[in-house]
């Protein structure tokens, strides 16, 4: 009984090795064959931040200017309070902002997308630098906005600045999540 048991366990081991080194190869081929799928995925990572001005254009077909360059840039349209130009902005991970200065044309209205990046809860302000510091009541605010959720906060810069926008979460704006508005004529 053992014998005829015991043969069969070879032919069953031998075939279990065997579908082991062909699933094996079978993976292999499926990884040699993944770069090509592995690098658009590693390219949109990288592209993330980059995605910034791209990625606001992209937001902006249907209501915006679509504008991606800088104010003062040839080319550059201002945004409207019809049609304001979007600005991205990430809040966090850690106590910043990032971009942390934003240039914006003296008069244009801007529509800012806010999201928080990591686990704490932020909040952006913007406005006149003094009220901005100051956590002032009233001025323009948009709070709460836990991880990976996007604000968004519609501006105009019409005064004669100094601008700013900060995040008074606790302690953050003391940590530096402050950054400043570069007014452009
Ligand atoms: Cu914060």
């Amino acid at each position: 009984m053992s014998r005829p048991t015991l043969v069969p366990g070879w032919v069953v081991l031998v075939l279990a090795v065997v579908a082991l080194v062909v699933s094996t190869a079978a993976l292999t081929v499926t990884l040699v064959g993944r770069p090509p799928t592995v690098t658009p995925v590693t390219m949109m990572g990288g592209a993330a931040p980059g995605m910034m001005p791209g990625g606001a254009g992209g937001m902006m077909g249907g209501t915006g200017q679509g504008s991606t360059t800088e104010p003062g840039a040839p080319g550059f349209v201002p945004g409207t309070v019809a049609s304001p130009r979007v600005i991205r902005v990430i809040a966090g991970p850690g106590y910043a902002f990032s971009p942390s200065t934003i240039a914006v044309a003296r008069g244009e209205t801007v529509t800012f997308l806010v999201t928080t990046m990591g686990p704490t809860v932020h909040e952006f302000m913007v406005g006149p630098a003094d009220a901005v510091a100051a956590d002032q009541a009233g001025t323009p605010e948009v709070a709460d906005i836990g991880m990976m959720a996007t604000k968004s906060l519609t501006y105009t810069f019409e005064g004669p600045g100094p601008y700013a926008f900060a995040c008074h979460v606790d302690d953050h704006y003391e940590a530096g999540m402050r950054g400043a508005i570069t007014l452009v004529e």
